[in-house]
């Protein structure tokens, strides 16, 4: 390791810290921890990196990983060992599904007397085994000689396709252990996966001839916004997953968005003679279970080699990054290709339809969709929690125009919301991103990690909750009208006074009681700095118009 001429000396904690400053992190989740203090002393001495002491690590890797997604930067979470680093699993997990780049740092006993199974307190045998299973990779500092090649190779693999979250754990003893400052503390080059160019000249082969071409796009296209635009201005019509949200505007007219179950849609797709699919997994919730028949010719991009005939076949398969090797297959299309002009005016007929046919199943609720989407405009951030008005319209409204301006739970997992939303609003403060957080949670996901909310208080988190409340596990009732004869067990909720507990917290707490009062109050909840919470009472509103129970499939 070549360190400067000078002797001064670190810790491994310190030289955590220093790495990620190199990584371009500002700002960092955790809670502290005798098992992490080394790391979090040298968070606090140099004041590079924010560090926003959530109230559980459940709270703080969600936090880290919507820090990650709006930013497209590195999210950092740092736990205790032992439950410290399990409370994260979950929130590991939706990292993992998600395909964010986070390193998760955590701690581990003396390594004297490591694995050795002497009953040490605080010892979590097999720690590493549990954090390899929910996340991409975990490693251990054995030393200080090797801290920086593991802290490197960790944040390589996280931003390595398919992206994900990578543990580190570091025995306390090591944290503590000095070694002299290295000269070059930089993290690994990143190259995109660079296709073959005779792959892409194939693809285009198969491709010139298409007359109503569209382009599916997914989460891994979200930096491909610049070549998306050139295949929209030869005429190619865009849908993309829920994830893929705004890489090309929502507003444009040749986006049908993530409208992409319903029927109208399927009906365009069967008049379409080519769908090429970039950076999608075709996921089960965004494809009726795989069932969703799409364009007879199908053709995928994707970094991830194992995403070649996942789910759906393709006809043909090219491995690359989204960006440059949809740059490379335009320079070849362009001025070649005779697009249909009518497949655009198609899109934007079926892009109503849906729209309409969405609004059709939400009774009041339309009114609340409407108000949300006139009083933000575009510039948002929206997180949202697992709740029925997330699958029923969140999901695919407000429009976005930016491709990390919708972060959700996609693993399906409830509860992770509040936090998730505290990760964006702190992005946004302290990356200067100028867009409001707005999260849609249920009540029930919202008790789950409710004491985020004192976080979001303390740390000044600029954000709008739009509280759910039907005082119950509202989709799970409905599965049990439709799967279980009505009988309902377990579902109904006993909550807060949600006016006292905000105001308990020095939250601003409005309560909409009804619909017509949506656009008065989202006005003023708004105008606030900070955390507040509009509660929407949905006893009162009265029901949806349709019943939502569980993903979408199709009887065939
Ligand atoms: C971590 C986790 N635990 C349990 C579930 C099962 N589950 C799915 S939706 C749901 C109810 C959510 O209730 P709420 O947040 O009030 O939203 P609502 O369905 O009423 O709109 C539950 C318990 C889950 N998805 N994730």
């Amino acid at each position: 390791m070549s360190t400067h001429n000078n002797t001064e000396q670190i810790t491994v904690g310190e030289l955590a810290a220093r790495f990620l400053e190199q990584c371009g992190v500002k700002a960092s989740f955790g809670v502290i921890s005798i098992h992490n203090m080394p790391i979090l002393d040298a968070f606090h001495r140099r004041q590079h990196i924010r560090f926003v002491s959530a109230r559980g690590e459940a709270g703080a890797c969600n936090m880290a990983d919507a820090y990650a997604r709006v930013t497209g930067g590195l999210g950092v979470c740092v736990t205790s060992t032992g439950t410290g680093a399990g409370n994260a699993a979950g929130a590991l997990i939706e990292a993992m599904t998600a395909g964010t780049p986070m390193l998760h740092l955590t701690g581990q006993i003396e390594s004297d007397y490591l694995d050795r199974d002497l009953g040490y307190i605080h010892e979590a045998p097999a720690q590493l085994a549990m954090l390899s299973a929910v996340g991409k990779a975990a490693f251990r500092i054995r030393n200080p000689e090797t801290a920086l090649a593991t802290l490197r190779e960790a944040a390589r693999l996280a931003f390595t396709p398919p992206c994900g979250p990578v543990s580190i754990e570091i025995p306390i003893d090591i944290q503590a252990k000095l070694l002299p400052l290295p000269a070059d503390l930089q993290p690994l080059p990143l190259q995109p996966v660079q296709a073959a160019s005779a792959e892409v000249q194939a693809l285009a082969s198969r491709l010139q001839h298409a007359k109503r071409p569209l382009l599916w796009l997914g989460g891994g296209a979200r930096a491909a916004g610049p070549a998306v635009e050139r295949f929209v201005k030869m005429g190619w019509g865009v849908v993309t997953s829920v994830q893929g949200r705004g890489v090309l505007s929502e507003a444009h007219p040749a986006n049908l968005g993530s409208y992409n179950l319903q029927k109208p849609s399927e009906d365009l797709y069967q008049t379409c003679d080519a769908m090429l699919v970039v950076g999608s997994r075709l996921r089960s919730n965004e494809t009726l279970r795989y069932k969703l028949k799409l364009p007879k010719q199908l053709y995928r991009i994707d970094a991830n080699a194992l995403a070649h005939n996942r789910g759906y076949n393709s006809d043909y398969f090219v491995q690359g990054d989204a960006l440059t090797t949809l740059h490379a297959l335009a320079d070849l299309l362009e001025g070649n290709m005779q697009v249909d002009t009518t497949l655009i005016r198609d899109v934007q007929e079926v892009h109503a339809q849906a729209v309409d046919m969405v609004d059709a199943t939400l009774g009041p609720y339309a009114k609340l969709k409407k108000a949300l989407a006139d009083q933000v405009g575009a510039a948002l951030w929206w997180v949202r929690d697992i709740t029925l008005s997330n699958s029923m319209w969140g999901n695919r409204a407000p429009m976005l125009d930016h491709p990390r301006a919708g972060v959700h739970a996609l693993g399906g997992g409830i509860g992770q919301g509040l936090a998730m939303a505290i990760g964006t609003a702190i992005a946004d403060h302290e990356h200067q991103l100028k867009r409001k957080t707005v999260a849609l949670v249920g009540d029930g996901g919202f008790m789950l990690n409710v004491g985020e909310l004192a976080c979001a208080v303390q740390e000044k988190a600029n954000l709008v909750v739009l509280l759910m409340n039907d005082s119950r596990y509202g989709v799970i009732k409905n599965i049990q009208d439709d799967l279980y004869g009505s009988r309902h067990c377990y579902v109904e909720l006993h909550n807060p006074d949600f006016s006292k507990f905000c105001s308990s917290l020095n939250v601003p707490h409005y309560k909409l009681a009804n619909p017509a009062q949506s656009a008065s109050v989202l006005k003023q909840a708004f105008e606030h700095t900070g955390p507040v919470v509009v509660e929407v009472d949905m006893n009162a509103w009265g029901p949806f118009a349709a019943k939502f129970a569980g993903p979408i499939l199709k009887k065939d």
